[in-house]
C-alpha cells in the first residue's frame, strides 16, 4: 500500500505489519549517511509539536506566510473565482482558513480537500472545518504526496491547489519536481497553484528557527524515533540522541540530524541489528530555502510557470502563484 497512514493500520494479531515503512527505514538506515523521511515526524504528537513550533518566537515562516495570505487572498480569490481548494500537507489547516474565508466571501466555494499523510490529524481537522464552514464540502484525502495525491473523483473547477508552509523544501529536488509535476497533471485550464516558500536570508536567523530556546524542535526531531518504536516495534532510546540543525550555505538548506551520544545497537524486528557509533548521525529532514530563480527552475521542470509573486522586500518568505506553462 502506497501510504504511511494506510499502513499504520497494519498491525496483525499484535505483530507489526508495515512492510513498506520497514523497507524504507531499512534502506535509509543502511545508507552511508543514515537517513529517515521527515514524513515520519507526523503522528498525533508530532503534528502537535509542529503546531507548537509555529508559535515559537524564533520560527518566523508561519507568521510571515499568514500575514502575506491575509493581505492578498481576498483579491486573489476575487480574480480566480475558485470553487475548490485542494491543499497538500494541510495539517491543522490553520492558515488555510484565510483562503477558505476569502473563498466564502466570493460565494463560489464548494469543496475543500485537505491532503495529508497524518490520517487522524487531517480527519480531526476536517471535522472541525465542517462545523466552521457549513455549506462547504470537506473531503480529506490521506496520501503520501511523494507517491500520489489521492484526489476525489469530482472537483468543481476552477480549483486552487495550495502547498503552504514551505513544505516543498522538505523534499530533495527530484522528489520536489515529481510532486509538482503531479500537481500540474491534476490541474485543468483555469486552475492555479499557490505555494509558500521560505527564502534565503541571514544564516543566524534561519538557524535560530531550527534551534529554538525552548527545545520544542529538538523534541519534534526525537519524536520520529518514538514513531518508529510504535510503528515498527523498534527500540530506539530518544534520550541517546542529540538534536542538531545547521544551515548549509552551498545547498541552501537546513539539515536536521539526530546525533548518537554513545555507541549503540538498535533492534527493529525483521532487520539485522543496527549499530550506530557515538557521534554518528541520522539525517531526519532537509529544509531548503529558495530565491526566485530556484523556484522558477523547479516550476519549469514540472511544467509550471510563475504567474505572480507578491513578496515585499522586507518579508523573508514568498507566496508564489503558478499556472500551467
Ligand atoms: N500546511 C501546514 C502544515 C505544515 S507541516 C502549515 O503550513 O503550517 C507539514 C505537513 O505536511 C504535516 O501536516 C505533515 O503531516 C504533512 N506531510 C509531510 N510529509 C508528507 C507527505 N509525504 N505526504 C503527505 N503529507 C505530508
Ligand atoms: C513542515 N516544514 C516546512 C517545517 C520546516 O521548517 O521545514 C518542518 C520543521 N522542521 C523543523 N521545524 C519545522
Amino acid at each position: 500500500m502506497p501510504n504511511l497512514a494506510r499502513t499504520r493500520a497494519g498491525r496483525v494479531a499484535g505483530r507489526v505489519h508495515n512492510p513498506r515503512m520497514l523497507a524504507e527505514v531499512a534502506a535509509g538506515l543502511a545508507a552511508p549517511q543514515k537517513e529517515l523521511s521527515p514524513k515520519y515526524f507526523y503522528d498525533q504528537r508530532g503534528s502537535e509539536l509542529f503546531e507548537e513550533i509555529t508559535r515559537l518566537p524564533e520560527y518566523y515562516p508561519t507568521r510571515t506566510e499568514r500575514a502575506l495570505l491575509e493581505g492578498w487572498m481576498p483579491e486573489l480569490m476575487q480574480q480566480l473565482g475558485t470553487r475548490s481548494l485542494v491543499e497538500l500537507g494541510a495539517g491543522s489547516a490553520e492558515k488555510s482558513r484565510i483562503i477558505l474565508d476569502a473563498m466564502r466571501a466570493t460565494g463560489l466555494g464548494e469543496l475543500y480537500v485537505p491532503i495529508d499523510v497524518s490520517a487522524t490529524f487531517v480527519s480531526q481537522t476536517a471535522a472541525v472545518l465542517r462545523r466552521e464552514y457549513p455549506g462547504l464540502m470537506v473531503e480529506p484525502a490521506i496520501a503520501d504526496i511523494a507517491e500520489e495525491l489521492n484526489l476525489p473523483r469530482r472537483i468543481p473547477r476552477p480549483a486552487l491547489f495550495a502547498f503552504l508552509g514551505s513544505t516543498i523544501g522538505n523534499f530533495y529536488p527530484p522528489a520536489a519536481i515529481r510532486l509538482l509535476a503531479r500537481v500540474r497533471a491534476a490541474m485543468e485550464p483555469g486552475d492555479r497553484f499557490l505555494m509558500g516558500v521560505d527564502l534565503r536570508k541571514d544564516v543566524a536567523r534561519i538557524e535560530a528557527a531550527y534551534n529554538d530556546s525552548e527545545g520544542v524542535t529538538a523534541e519534534f526531531n526525537r519524536n520520529m524515533l518514538l514513531v518508529l518504536n510504535h510503528e515498527l516495534g523498534a527500540d530506539f532510546d530518544p534520550e541517546a540522541f542529540e538534536h542538531l540543525a545547521f544551515y548549509d550555505t552551498v545547498a541552501h538548506r537546513v539539515e536536521m540530524h539526530l546525533v548518537s551520544s554513545r555507541d549503540q545497537r538498535v533492534t527493529i524486528p525483521g532487520l539485522p541489528p543496527i549499530a550506530i557509533a557515538k557521534g554518528e548521525s541520522i539525517r531526519t529532514e532537509i529544509s531548503t530555502k529558495y530565491d526566485r530563480q530556484s523556484v522558477a527552475e523547479l516550476f519549469e521542470a514540472a511544467g509550471l510557470r510563475i504567474e505572480a509573486w507578491p513578496t515585499d522586500p522586507t518579508t523573508p518568505f514568498g507566496l508564489v502563484v503558478g499556472a500551467p506553462a
